[in-house]
């Protein structure tokens, strides 16, 4: 069949939409018609080049939402007409990791996945004979795209598809960081660097764990508002210090947060996470994705002083047994996800959308076909 996608040719060009060729689905996957978008600022990153193992020409997109529309032989979670969300991080019940009950980072499909492939090693996409990669496991910045059955989470057709694309990604990032990952408790003193979607939903994260101190961190002072709206006690831009920012956040705690998070992707940020935790049970979650062999540091003195350094994808949150129910606590108004998004356009627009995100413009922008 044809589909309407955007393409990514190379590092730093824009996308082209191009009317291009989809295999239907093989066995054990599923067709999907992504009914919205939204751009996550990993998606810019790949784009960027920035990211060694970012792969091209592909269709980029890992936030979204649709519904099924065809499934291959042997598919037996989901049929047509059933609302889904793509998953980056699928979720097999025979894999040993899911198996282990100790973490999310399902491994049935990840060698293949990372190549830009199908399970079976090759693409559903190509232009005029050409191959064109897939990317996370999603392409949702194709009207229609294949997804391994593992790879689609089920949820409630009350949830509006013209906004359930945030669920894809930022929302359950930040909220389940805090749930899940840092397990934050009720009192505790947290601090989120960089308020993107990713860190607003920590934000919102602490508030429903009752967090008693919320301070957000970022150079753009623009963000400030919508963090205190939903819940942030405070905000601090550390181009208004001349201290380093994880002096700053010590001193107005008295001995530094209980728990940090960097939302950013920036190596020199999460060393300041760490070091702006309390000594002795402080614990820094890092969410941001820096390029592939980039490093951290810090002296292992911060460590042996009982500050803990973790990292989360996807916030912990197993895709197809747990996301639907986070939906369901957004339709029960636990949460909103409207203050997310900030824009709204057609798939055409779609590069305006990198350069309101590059910006610092949006928080998200809600792409739809
Ligand atoms: P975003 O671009 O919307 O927001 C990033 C924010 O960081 C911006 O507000 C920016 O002003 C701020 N920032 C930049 N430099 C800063 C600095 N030096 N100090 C303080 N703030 C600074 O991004 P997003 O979509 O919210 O994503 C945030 C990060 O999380 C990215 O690295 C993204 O790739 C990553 N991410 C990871 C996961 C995961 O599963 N681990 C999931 C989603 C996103
Ligand atoms: N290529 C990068 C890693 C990229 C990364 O960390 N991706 C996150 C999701 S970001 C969503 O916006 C993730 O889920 N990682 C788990 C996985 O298995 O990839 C690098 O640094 O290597
Ligand atoms: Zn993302």
């Amino acid at each position: 069949m044809k589909t309407r996608a955007a393409i990514a040719w190379g590092p730093n060009q824009p996308l082209e939409i191009e009317e291009i060729d989809l295999e239907g689905p093989k066995d054990g996957e599923v067709l999907v018609r992504i009914v919205t978008t939204s751009l996550c600022h990993t998606d810019m990153f790949t784009l960027s080049g920035e990211d060694p193992e970012g792969l091209f020409p592909c269709i980029l997109g890992h936030e979204g939402c649709g519904i099924v529309e065809e499934v291959g032989k042997g598919v037996t979670s989901v049929k047509p007409g059933d609302h889904v969300i793509p998953l980056y991080v699928p979720e097999d019940p025979n894999c040993p990791y899911i198996q282990s009950g100790k973490t999310n980072l399902c491994q049935t499909i990840r060698a293949t996945q990372g190549a830009g492939l199908m399970p079976d090693g090759t693409s559903r996409f190509s232009y005029k004979g050409k191959q064109i990669l897939h990317y996370m496991g999603t392409s949702t910045f194709s009207e229609y795209t294949v997804l391994p059955e593992i790879s689609v989470a089920k949820i409630s057709k009350d949830a509006p598809l013209s906004k359930a694309s945030v669920m894809g990604c930022a929302v359950p990032t930040g909220i389940g960081a805090v749930r899940n990952t840092a397990k934050v408790e009720a009192g505790a003193t947290v601090a989120v660097f960089g308020l993107g979607a990713v860190g607003m939903a920590v934000i919102q994260g602490a508030v429903l764990r009752g967090a008693s101190r919320i301070i957000g961190v970022d150079v753009n002072p623009n963000k400030f508002p919508l963090a205190k709206s939903l819940g942030a006690t405070e905000c601090v831009n550390p181009k208004d210090f001349s201290q380093p920012i994880h002096e700053v956040l010590i001193e107005m705690t008295n001995g530094g947060l209980d728990y940090t998070f960097e939302a950013v992707g920036n190596v020199g940020l999460m060393r300041s996470a760490l070091e702006a935790c309390h000594k002795g049970w402080g614990e820094c979650t890092v969410i941001g994705v820096a390029g592939a062999g980039q490093e951290i540091s810090t002296r292992p003195f911060q460590l042996v002083t009982g500050r803990v350094w973790r990292g989360t994808a996807f916030g912990g949150v197993l895709g197809r047994s747990q996301l639907p129910g986070m939906v369901d606590e957004w339709l029960r108004g636990d949460f909103d996800v409207d203050p997310y998004i900030t824009h709204h356009m057609h798939h055409d627009q779609i590069n305006t959308a990198f350069d309101l995100l590059q910006r610092g413009e949006s928080i998200r922008s809600v792409i739809h076909f």
